[in-house]
Order: C-alpha cells, then sequence, then structure tokens
C-alpha cells in the first residue's frame, strides 16, 4: 500500500494497542451524525467506549476529519460530528477519495468504516444495523456498499440485523451470493434490528464470543476474500412490538417513496422518520441494541486475540 501515513492517522491509544495484539473494536460514525439525533448521539458513542473498555478492548471510533482516516477519534471530535448532524459528508467507499483530496469531514458508513478498520489492521467493528437491499430494489437497484464492502474486505460486523427498511430475504440472498457467513448469536432467527425475530434463518447459529472468534479467525487463515456478519439480538426488555415497530415502519417507506427520496439519503430518512412515527420509542431500543453489540463485540475481540497469540 503507497503512503499510507500520509492517509491516516491513528491515535496514539489504538496504534499501542494494535502493535501490542490487544484486542480493538472500531466503530462507526454514520451512526453518530446520521443515525441519532444530537445530543443522544454523543452520548451513546461515549457510552459505547465505556462499555468496550469494561469488556476488555480499546475502542477505535472512526471517521474522516479534515481528510484524514481517523482511527480513534477523539471526544471533540465525536461532539463535533455529532452536533454537524445531517450536514456531515455521509461517508461510504466512493466518497473517501473525494474528502481526502479536499481535506474535509466525513461520517463513516459501515463500508468505510471496514475500510478503514482494515487499513489500520482492525478486525472486528460493532455497530447498530447495517445497510443491505432496500424494498424495490428491483427496480431501483438501492442496494447499499456495504454488502459490496462485507464481500471484499475481513472485518467482521457485529450488528444487531438489519431494519425491516430493507428487503431482509433479497439481503440474506445477496450475502450468500458473496460469500459472506451470517452469524446468528444464540438465536438461528436473523434479528430485524428492533425486534429479535423477523421470520427469516441465519446460516449458522453460533453460541459463544471464542465459537465466533475461531470461525472468523479460519476465515482470516484461509485468506477467503470478505468479512462476515454477526447478528446479534436486541435484548428482549427493550424489543419493540412485531406489529407496531413493522406498521411504523410501512408508513415511512411510503411516505420516502411519495416524497421521491432516492441514493444516501434514503437510509438517514427513514430512519428519522420511524423515530417521528414511533414519537422517539425506537431510539431507546436503538441505543439499547448498539450497547449490546459493543459488549460481544469485545468480548469476541478479546477471544480473536487470545487465539492470535497461539
Ligand atoms: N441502518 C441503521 N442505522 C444506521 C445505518 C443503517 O439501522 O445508522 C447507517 C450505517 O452507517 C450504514 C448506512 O452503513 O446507514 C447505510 O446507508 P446506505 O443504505 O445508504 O448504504
Ligand atoms: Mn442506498
Amino acid at each position: 500500500m503507497k503512503n499510507l501515513k500520509k492517509y491516516l492517522d491513528v491515535s496514539p491509544e489504538v496504534a499501542q494497542a494494535l502493535a501490542e495484539g490487544k484486542p480493538v473494536v472500531a466503530l462507526e460514525s454514520t451512526i453518530i451524525s446520521h443515525g441519532m439525533p444530537y445530543p443522544q448521539n454523543v452520548e451513546t458513542a461515549m457510552n459505547v467506549e465505556k462499555i468496550v473498555r469494561e469488556n476488555g478492548a480499546i475502542p477505535a471510533t472512526i471517521a474522516v476529519i479534515g481528510g484524514k482516516l481517523r482511527v480513534g477519534a477523539s471526544y471533540e471530535e465525536i461532539v463535533h460530528l455529532g452536533k454537524k448532524g445531517l450536514d456531515t459528508t455521509k461517508a461510504s467507499r466512493r466518497d473517501l477519495p473525494v474528502l481526502i483530496a479536499r481535506g474535509e469531514d466525513g461520517a463513516t458508513t459501515v463500508a468505510a468504516t471496514m475500510i478503514i478498520a482494515a487499513l489500520a489492521g482492525i478486525r472486528i467493528f460493532a455497530t447498530g444495523g447495517v445497510g443491505g437491499v432496500h424494498r424495490g430494489a428491483e427496480t431501483t437497484m438501492d442496494i447499499s456498499a456495504d454488502l459490496e464492502e462485507l464481500a471484499m474486505t475481513p472485518v467482521m460486523v457485529v450488528c444487531a440485523g438489519a431494519k425491516s427498511i430493507l428487503d431482509l430475504g433479497l439481503t440474506l440472498e445477496y450475502l450468500e451470493t458473496k460469500g459472506v457467513p451470517v452469524l446468528g448469536y444464540q438465536t438461528k432467527e436473523l434479528p430485524a434490528f428492533y425486534t429479535r425475530k423477523s421470520g427469516f434463518s441465519v446460516d449458522y447459529q453460533v453460541d459463544s464470543p471464542y465459537e465466533v472468534a475461531s470461525i472468523f479467525q479460519a476465515k482470516l487463515d484461509l485468506d477467503l476474500k470478505g468479512g462476515m456478519l454477526v447478528t446479534n439480538p436486541i435484548p428482549e426488555q427493550y424489543a419493540m412490538d412485531f406489529e407496531y415497530i413493522n406498521r411504523s415502519i410501512e408508513e415511512a417507506v411510503a411516505r420516502a417513496n411519495q416524497l421521491g427520496i432516492k441514493g444516501k439519503a434514503t437510509t438517514p430518512y427513514l430512519l428519522d422518520e420511524i423515530k417521528n412515527i414511533t414519537k422517539g420509542s425506537s431510539l431507546e431500543a436503538n441505543i439499547q441494541l448498539v450497547y449490546n453489540n459493543a459488549a460481544l463485540a469485545s468480548k469476541i475481540a478479546c477471544e480473536l486475540s487470545k487465539l492470535e497469540q497461539e
């Protein structure tokens, strides 16, 4: 890789942890700028970092700051992105070179966070939900770049499944075609973000952080291209009513279609509209599932770092 140092800006704490083979968990920043309102976004991001530490790993929040690929963003940088909200560029794979050349800021999606994590040598990444195949993709061709990234970049993503703003069946088909393992943590059913159930099955149920780490190690050792998706259901006590949330999602999708919302604006629009339709009650569920994923990702990172030292 040419001149990586010119582009990457890794915090001293994360750099040292990586050099010593300690567990590190990457965290994305679109969830901060576009996924939640201020100030809950900043509060959640800081709590997530704390949870990662409590579970034995080092957090590395990733963003583009002044054209640099920042790994281990500071509190000030997180506040900056959180306050700037939707005015921050939502940065996926295609946006990175432009932001770098222009010296601008960007909040990284799952795809862009995976790229930057891999460049820095981080293997595990925790978030809320991933992008996927949108409903109606057979005519709109709206398929998140997150899926292509999972197909090619060697980073494990721990999430709470995907929101049913997506076509979950088509999303699973796409991941199968691209050779991405979809694991369910202590479940056979794909969780649907706000709910523990979706009506769709994962490829494999896994039951411990060690098991997940050993599957991923085999994938890395064999140099099989791409990442892996670990889907972790929202804790029971925070899960939303299946019928209620699905009705709210239907309403949000219908409104987006009426307004002709397209491209990268679609996912942020739907997230915000669902929050409004549910009068904010979806936000608490969203926050809790992210905490749950951060804890699991950290435990997996600890196991993987032990395996790597054997
Ligand atoms: N899904 C969520 N919350 C999110 C996102 C998706 O439930 O915050 C964000 C993530 O950053 C994800 C991005 O990578 O949206 C996907 O956007 P798109 O569908 O435009 O690829
Ligand atoms: Mn899209």
